[in-house]
């Protein structure tokens, strides 16, 4: 079916309303997946509702919850998000995270005890935007072997990088799972009973499979064989113990056999360019406009260039394409709730 931006905004207002969360994680939460939506990020669009509506029911989110500031000393700002969304405590430091950056040339934001189930592109936008270079990065769950072993221990511990473009609509962006495809995406092709790519996941038995059932009773697999583990394991320590919050394992422990989202921290760092190169910046940042012009020539596209494509078309047309059994999966959410 197609539905109009805004349709599909008020529709996710109207969920997360009448489950009891507050305007700001309503404004967040919407905003994060309904960006997806449009880009056709259907692993982080608004199929994300489902799985966020079954967390709060386990008791494992807070709907409630107001993200404060626990620390903003130097170029470092901490958010506690009190296990609310992680959209809303982002929202919440990314004014402090930029002026920082502004101020020092680097900064960094780390949120604590929250709930992410977003992608991490949405936010690295943000902070392009705002001219800056940004990595971030999460843990989530413990469902992914490290290369070498059968045994889920990592995440699939994502990791987001931006780096500002002349046009500042199309900044450079690439956004990945260290496991060879996203949790959602194996939970996709569950709902819809399709087979999955070889080469993501083996089964509890050790053997790889394409089914993506006996996917989620195995472990999943990282990309890139030891060197997606190792990412991983960065993760774990940067995102996790740096932050002095939980690794993957520890959230999927807290979750207690329920099937709900990650429980967590998050790390996001800024760098200013302005700061770090001045006036030589503009160009150095023309440098960077070569290169990447270079790597388009040279018959590769870049990351996020489907997205942006996705995104320009959509715009254009007025609407977003929107499956017609998730459309009834959400308002069949909404009727449960009244
Ligand atoms: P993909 O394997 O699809 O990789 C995504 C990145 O690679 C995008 O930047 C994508 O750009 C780019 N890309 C894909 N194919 C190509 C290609 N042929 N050439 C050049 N670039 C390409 O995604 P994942 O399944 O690993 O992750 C999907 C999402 O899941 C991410 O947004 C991530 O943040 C999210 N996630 C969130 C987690 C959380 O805990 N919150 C955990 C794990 C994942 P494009 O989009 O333009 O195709
Ligand atoms: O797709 O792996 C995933 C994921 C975990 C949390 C949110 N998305």
């Amino acid at each position: 079916m197609h539905i109009t931006p805004t349709q599909l905004t008020q529709l996710s207002h109207d969920i997360l309303a009448a489950y009891g969360f507050t305007p700001e994680h309503q404004k967040s939460i919407t905003h994060t997946l309904v960006t997806a939506q449009q880009d056709q990020c259907h692993s982080h669009g608004v199929w994300r509702l489902l799985g966020l509506i079954d967390t709060l029911k386990h008791g494992k989110i807070s709907a409630t919850a107001t993200p404060t500031i626990t620390q903003d000393v130097g170029s470092i700002v901490k958010i506690d998000a009190h296990m609310g969304s992680a959209t809303t405590a982002f929202s919440v430091g990314l004014p402090r995270l930029i002026e920082k950056a502004q101020q020092n040339g680097i900064a960094l934001l780390a949120i604590n005890h929250c709930v992410h189930f977003s992608a991490l592109w949405v936010e690295i936008e943000q902070l392009t935007q705002a001219g800056l270079i940004a990595i971030n990065s999460t843990p989530s769950h413990a469902w992914v072997a490290p290369a070498g072993s059968t045994k889920p221990l990592l995440g699939t511990n994502p990791l987001g990088f931006g780096f500002p473009r002349i046009n500042p609509q199309e900044p450079y962006v690439f956004d990945f799972a260290t496991s060879a495809t996203a949790r959602g995406e194996i939970q996709l092709h569950h709902r819809h009973g399709t087979q999955m790519p070889e080469g993501l996941a083996i089964d509890a038995q050790g053997n790889p499979t394409t089914d993506p059932a006996a996917a989620m009773q195995g472990a999943m697999l990282t990309f890139g064989g030891h060197k997606g583990s190792a990412i991983s394991t960065m993760v774990e320590l940067l995102a996790g113990i740096a932050i002095g919050d939980m690794t993957s394992q520890e959230s999927m422990a807290f979750a207690d056999g329920t099937p709900t989202l990650p429980y967590g921290g998050e790390i996001i760092i800024a760098i200013d360019p302005k700061i770090l190169l001045g006036d030589d910046w503009t160009a150095h940042q023309q440098r960077g406009e070569d290169f990447l012009n270079q790597f388009n020539a040279s018959g590769a596209r870049l990351p996020s260039q489907r997205r942006f494509k996705a995104r320009a078309q959509n715009q254009q047309q007025g609407y977003i394409e929107l499956d017609d059994n998730l459309y009834a999966d959400l308002q069949n959410l909404l009727t449960l709730a009244n």
